[in-house]
């Protein structure tokens, strides 16, 4: 049977095919579908969210040990949560076959950094596999799982953007059912206290050894010879984006087995060609391989080290030209840079917060990253999930130690990353006595990646009904005294509680509850918000004074006319979350009577 697949369609496929049995993920891009296709094979597979990366791996190495099949994904910083856990299960080894899926992001087209995880297979020392489109996609996962029983240790599955979100045809087969292992105790294998663990680090090098000629002999590293004046080595969808430019005309060396990397085969390329080409996109994980060997190479002398490796990049590079693009006219082109949506409920947060003087804001990932934009510019700095409580307080201990008790800082987070990282910096705030004011932005649900279900939404990512865990109660277990829930629709609530806050000397937390628009309301939700977002709003034209008050909220549905210097409200976009109604001077924006 042949299906239209994405790699990350693929990948569930895949996961289904080859028997795995329990899988676990923390959503991010681009590798959030993975899991929501893998739910979708319910009667074979458990697939769970998981509050944070590290918790979805160690999730999944648990099954593995009680001996399911596995499986965890995640973006590529997800790694970085999760490596503590990864580096020992390299040690350990699995029961049932294990592989964690990293899906990285050559071009950060939604991450705030580019990183290569290849490093972390060489790190970690555990085998890796790249697939270049969707079929090897889907039949890598079953490759992976074997490789991962035989040689007993977790393999990294190394995906980036293009492989996870192009579409290809991918031949299927049928799932291969497999029992899930007697799990026996072995203190000798998986207790990792010095004693033990000293012995399994030679374990794991004695398995490097045995990979390394698996590598040279395993089909997955093949070579395709054409003229050998050029030789290309690449992996993954740089081999694709290679052959889109060179063709028959230059030989391949095309590896999708890549740690540890074929010595031999990469010495037999390497003396058959002229001149070796290395394709890769971000670090010289494999140059560098080819030049310890003593092999002269075109690498990161001539290819870029960041962003994508797409056929363009690669014919400027070689031939100094790009392919020709239709030619449009580049002023009737509007730039949209990304915006909180019209109705977005931390929009009339910001709009207040924004207008303090002397506050630090410490900001956060998620879709309220935006408040740092304009119109808002509530924003000081992001650096990852779960940061801004714990580097605000860093900040705030700094501006106490100081002497300058006026300079205060506002940490913002949403509420998947309290859950994901969040709680831990909380409790820091308050062993330590910090002063921050820290504001949990609660939209109930995992807004930027797409809405995923989260340990505060009361369903699971299968569809099941679960408690729905209560923010304001792990406020208060992490020992925080001064709480406050708004609604930050509401100007008022929102000035008053950041006064309240900034007015304190102590820790505090302002939660703010109102759900995202766009998502379909749990059966909680319906029953708390029943009466949101029922009307619309209008501006009347002869009130309007043109101040552009409204506009300065930054909702898209509003725009302002220049010439009758008059704002209007499209009807279509409005959701009636009343921002705008309420930062009027002259109450000239009002309800759609009906
Ligand atoms: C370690 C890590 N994992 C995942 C992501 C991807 N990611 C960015 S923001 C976000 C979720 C934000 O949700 P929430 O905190 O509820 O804020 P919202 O977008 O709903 O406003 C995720 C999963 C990431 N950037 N870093």
């Amino acid at each position: 049977m042949k299906k239209l697949l994405t790699g990350n369609e693929a990948i569930a496929r895949g996961a289904y095919e080859a028997g795995i049995r329990y899988a676990s993920a923390y959503p991010g891009t681009p590798s959030t579908e993975i899991l929501e296709n893998v739910a979708t094979y319910k009667d074979n597979i458990l697939a769970e969210w998981a509050p944070n990366e590290k918790v979805a791996l160690e999730s999944a190495i648990g099954a593995s040990i009680a001996g399911a099949r596995s499986l965890a994904s995640m973006k590529h910083v997800g790694v970085n949560v999760a490596a503590d856990a990864l580096f020992t299960f390299a040690y350990t080894g699995v029961n049932g076959g294990m592989v964690l899926i990293t899906a990285d992001e050559p071009g950060q087209h939604s991450s705030q950094n580019e990183q290569d995880n290849r490093n972390y297979a060489k790190f970690a020392k555990i085998p890796m596999l790249e697939p270049s489109d969707s079929q090897e996609s889907k039949d890598m996962v079953k490759t992976a799982i074997e490789i991962s029983e035989e040689y007993d240790t977790p393999v990294l599955f190394r995906m980036t953007t293009r492989a996870c979100h192009s579409k290809g045809i991918v031949e299927c087969n049928d799932r291969q059912d497999v029992e899930i292992k007697d799990y026996e105790k072995n203190i000798n294998k998986y207790m990792t206290v010095p004693a033990i663990a000293r012995k399994l680090r030679v374990k794991v090098e004695k398995r490097m050894e045995k990979l390394l000629n698996f590598s040279n002999t395993t089909e997955l590293n093949y070579f395709e010879w054409n003229d050998t004046k050029i030789g290309v080595i690449a992996s993954g969808t740089a081999f694709r984006f290679a052959k889109e430019v060179f063709g028959d005309s230059v030989s391949y060396l095309k590896l999708g087995f890549t740690n540890p990397l074929p010595t031999e085969k990469i010495k037999e390329f390497g003396n058959k060609v002229d001149k070796i080409y290395i394709i890769e996109e971000n670090d010289p994980y494999i140059e560098e391989q080819v030049k310890i060997l003593g092999f002269d190479c075109y690498g990161k002398n001539l290819f870029p080290a960041y962003g994508e490796m797409t056929p363009d990049v690669i014919r400027k590079a070689v031939y100094g030209e790009t392919k020709e693009t239709l030619e449009y006219d580049k002023e009737k082109v509007v730039g949209r840079p990304p915006t909180l949506c019209a109705g977005c409920p931390h929009r009339g947060f910001f709009h207040q917060l924004g207008k303090r003087k002397n506050v630090m804001i410490a900001g956060d990932i998620g879709c309220y990253t935006l408040g740092f934009a304009d119109p808002y510019n509530a924003m000081d700095f992001n650096i990852c999930m779960g940061a801004s409580i714990s580097a605000g307080h860093g900040a705030q201990q700094v501006f106490n130690m100081k002497k300058t008790p006026d300079k205060r800082v506002v940490s913002v987070m949403g509420d998947s990353t309290f859950f994901h990282t969040g709680i831990n910096s909380l409790i820091d705030v308050t062993y330590n006595k910090s002063n921050t004011v820290t504001v949990i932005l609660d939209n109930r649900i995992t807004g930027m990646t797409g809405h995923q279900e989260n340990p505060g939404t009361g369903y699971t990512l299968q569809g099941m009904e679960t408690p729905e865990l209560d923010i304001e109660a792990f406020v208060k277990a992490a020992g925080i005294k001064n709480i406050v829930k708004i609604d930050p629709n509401d100007i008022t609530a929102v000035k008053n509680a950041l006064d309240w806050a900034l007015s304190l000397d102590e820790a505090s937390v302002i939660i703010t509850r109102w759900p995202c628009v766009l998502k379909k309301f749990s059966k909680q939700d319906k029953e708390e918000f029943e009466d949101a977002f029922q009307s619309k709003y209008e501006v009347d034209d002869d009130t309007c004074i043109g101040c552009r008050a409204c506009v300065r909220t930054g909702c898209p549905a509003i725009s302002f006319d220049k010439k009758a210097k008059k704002s209007t409200i499209d009807l279509n976009q409005c959701v009636g979350c009343s921002v705008c109604s309420q930062v009027c001077p002259v109450k000239a924006i009002g309800k759609v009577e009906a």
